[in-house]
């Protein structure tokens, strides 16, 4: 525990982060707030998707939801990534996978793309930011978000996410130089709206390249890893870890290590240990037990895979457990409380003294 502001802080998971000592491994569940939850479900029966994102005091209501349910290890402001879409010139519709109504196909329609003022255009998001911090008050880091350049390049230019990824393909063959200039534009953009998000209090933030895995390994390599390493240059501030979750990376995994994150946040195709050979020294990992295992499997089932995943991560390096990508809809609430209880028992590590008990 350390204090701030005369509170005491919370900060199991910044310390595994960091790859500091911990008694157990911390465990957050990517998309913890959303429709799994009945009393998510609840707020929606009233507020549009849209309204939750920018209205703070709803945002603050649902990002809690899943700390008090779950009894996770770290909070995560509820927005999404494509949130500063329409600010930049481009309308997002929820339906409740996102649709861009006018993707951007040219070069010419990618200079007039607009970086976002993130007190002017995203206040919402900052707003909520410091409405969370008062009302956790220690009790759970907060974890800001954003898209990468990459994963919001494949929104924009091919208008949902999923699918073939075809239009998106031609733009890096066929005007690599647009293709170039739209990640450059979105890192910019990002790396402005991170900032932000970091001088409004939140204490970690977690790069989302949910898309990380279209490219082949050269166009990431010569398109993406550039960028998202200078995004993540230029939020770095003492004390608060960036995670950076690479989707289907397997391809890929000894570049990510120059991204300059402290954690890699994996999915579930490679178990950790194997994942870390080819990452090398360094970042804490984090993950990456199958999702869909939350959908029906029987609670024993869970916990044993919990298990698996805790007794394979690598003892040199910081884990935080979360799953391989975001809960599922259909997740069964009792589920993901006996991962989390699972964790808490199972995650306990001999290394494990805070620094707090050992002085
Ligand atoms: O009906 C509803 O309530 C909308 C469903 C929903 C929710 C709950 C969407 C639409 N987004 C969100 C919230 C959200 N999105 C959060 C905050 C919740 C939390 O983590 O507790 C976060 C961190 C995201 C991030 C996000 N949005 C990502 C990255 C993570 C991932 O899952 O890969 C991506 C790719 C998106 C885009 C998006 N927004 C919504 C959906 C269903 C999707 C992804 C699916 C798609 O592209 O088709």
């Amino acid at each position: 525990m350390i204090e701030e502001d005369g509170l005491r802080m919370n900060d199991l998971f910044l310390r595994a982060c960091f790859g500091r000592p911990v008694e157990r491994v911390p465990i957050w569940i990517m998309r913890q707030a959303g429709r799994y939850l009945p009393e998510y479900r609840e707020v929606r029966k009233t507020h549009d998707f849209w309204t939750l994102c920018t209205t703070p005091e709803l945002a603050a209501r649902v990002t809690i939801q899943p700390v008090d349910r779950l009894g996770v290890d770290a909070a995560i402001l509820f927005s999404d990534i494509l949130v500063p879409l329409p600010a930049m010139g481009r309308a997002v519709a929820f339906r409740p996978a996102p649709e861009i109504e006018k993707p951007v196909r040219s070069a010419g329609e990618i200079r007039e793309l607009r970086v976002p003022d993130p007190e002017k255009d995203l206040g919402h998001v900052l707003e909520t930011i410091r409405i969370l911090r008062r009302a956790l008050a220690g009790r759970v880091p907060l974890i800001g978000f954003g898209g990468a350049p990459l994963t919001l390049a494949a929104y924009l230019v091919e208008g949902k996410g999923g699918g073939k990824f075809q239009a998106f393909h031609a733009l890096f063959y066929e005007q690599p130089e647009a293709a170039r200039l739209l990640i450059e534009h979105l890192a910019r953009a990002e790396a402005e709206f991170l900032a932000a998000q970091i001088d409004a209090g939140a204490q970690a933030i977690q790069i989302f390249d949910s898309w990380a895995g279209i490219l082949p390994r050269d166009l990431y390599q010569d398109f993406a890893l550039e960028p998202t390493r200078g995004l993540v240059d230029s939020i770095r501030r003492e004390g608060v870890p960036i995670l950076y979750y690479a989707r289907d990376a397997a391809h890929i995994l000894d570049l990510l290590p120059r991204t300059g994150a402290d954690v890699l946040s994996l999915d579930e195709k490679l178990p950790l240990s194997l994942a870390a050979e080819r990452i090398g020294p360094g970042p804490a990992l984090q993950g990456n037990l199958d999702n869909a295992l939350l959908l029906g499997a029987p609670l024993e089932k869970i916990e044993n895979a919990a298990a698996r995943v805790l007794d394979d991560a690598p003892r040199d390096r910081g884990h935080v457990f979360n799953l391989g990508h975001g809960i599922l809809p259909g997740t069964p609430v009792a589920s993901a409380v006996h991962l989390v209880e699972s964790v808490k028992r199972l995650g306990r590590r001999s290394d494990g003294v805070s620094e707090n008990e050992k002085r």
